[in-house]
């Protein structure tokens, strides 16, 4: 399956790529950044601020929709854009990486995963097919299958062991999606293999030859040193094939995600703006910084002088600070509008620079400004 991914331009130095997505909900440029919305709703912001922040996509969670307000409640409601007012693309996670980060008492077994809810631990179920279903009634319009996320570390015997099984399930997933009609909507496999080179590239090969719409790498930002990322994120794009989107899930900061562009990403999700701006952290183009910081206590210049968000324009980081003290739910807003805009500003620059054949000065550029942040 391909033919809604088009390549427009691969950078001559990197394995970088400047593409589009065509969803059944518009054209995305990539590398795109994904606003992460867990429960259908990116975290103290409305969509239309989200939209206006130029987000093309976001991702909503299988796992969390599923448990509240459940899955036939969205599909009454008209699916899970109406019900979020939300018209621009959606992805679904399948649910598989938060049974495995959130569900105590998880038991994986050859037909699925049995766990209990965090929420009110109601013992469930769930299976590849299910999560389809579920995504079905959520609507999405690119949806993951069900697969294992391996923890890390991991003995081989054991990440072999559930890699195949993500490629059991990667295959009953096919199966149940050719005897539905996905009136254009997308589905994605996903790459694991663990920490281990030959598990890596023989899971890409697998789910290439049972041929997805596109290719996340699953398994990767799991607690592993930097350089295994990177290595494991190599051997696996490189048996992806070019003309389909390549999804890094759940990754990670500004450098993580210039470095994986390099390697030939595609399209990224990660709670980091959203969460940590909750947290009072905020990304600049000077690094990043805690708004708590007494030093910012008299300090009326906006967060980011670079920044022409709807924050920088109007606030200074003295008020913003006070805001954060005195746990003035604004802030929340306030900050998330920010570091949205600058993780999404940021994915706007990558694309520039590839589309104008720099994408190589650029990465150095960025390089050279976080040694001078340092000093
Ligand atoms: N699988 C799924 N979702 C994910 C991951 C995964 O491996 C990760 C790992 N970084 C984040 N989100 N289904
Ligand atoms: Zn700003």
């Amino acid at each position: 399956m391909s033919g809604n991914f088009r390549l427009l331009k691969e950078d001559s130095q990197t394995s970088a790529r400047l593409g589009l997505l065509t969803t059944r909900r518009g054209v995305v440029e990539t590398p795109v950044f994904m606003p992460v919305a867990t429960a259908g709703s990116v975290k103290a912001v409305p969509p239309e601020v989200v939209a206006g922040l130029s987000a093309r996509v976001i991702l909503a969670n299988t796992y969390h929709l599923w448990l509240r307000p459940g899955p036939e409640v969205i599909r009454r409601a008209g699916g899970l854009h109406r019900f979020m007012n939300w018209p621009r693309t959606i992805l679904t996670d399948s649910g598989g990486f938060q049974v495995f980060s959130l569900a105590p008492l998880r038991e994986i077994l050859e037909e699925g995963v049995r766990f209990r809810s965090h929420l009110d631990g109601a013992e469930l179920f769930l299976t590849p097919e299910e999560s389809l279903a579920i995504q079905e009634a959520l609507g999405s319009d690119i949806r993951m299958v069900l697969d294992v996320c391996i923890p890390y570390p991991c003995p081989r015997q054991e990440t072999q062991r559930l890699t195949d099984l993500t490629h059991a399930w990667a295959e009953r997933s096919l199966s149940w999606w050719k005897r539905q009609d996905p009136q254009g909507a997308l589905l994605f496999g996903i790459v694991q293999g663990g920490m281990f080179e030959d598990l890596r590239r023989a899971s890409a090969r697998t789910l290439v030859s049972l041929s997805f719409d596109g290719y996340a790498v699953g398994g990767l930002s799991v607690g592993e040193p930097k350089e295994l990322l990177f290595r494991m994120l190599e051997v696996s794009v490189a048996e992806l094939p070019a003309d389909c989107p390549r999804y890094l899930m759940g990754v990670g900061t500004p450098e993580d995600i210039l470095e994986a562009v390099a390697r030939g990403v595609d399209m990224f999700d990660c709670v980091l703006p959203t969460r940590n701006a909750r947290r009072g952290t905020v990304f600049t183009s000077q690094g990043s910084f805690h708004i708590r910081n007494a030093a910012y206590k008299e300090d009326f210049r906006p967060l980011d002088p670079a920044c022409s968000c709807y924050t920088c324009r109007h606030y200074s980081r003295a008020y913003l600070r006070h805001l954060f003290q005195a746990g003035e739910l604004l802030v929340y807003y306030l900050l998330t509008v920010h570091n949205l805009a600058f993780y999404l500003r940021f994915l706007r620059e990558i694309r520039k620079a590839l589309r104008e054949g720099r994408f190589s000065a650029f990465r150095q550029e960025f390089y050279a400004q976080k040694e001078e942040r340092a000093c």
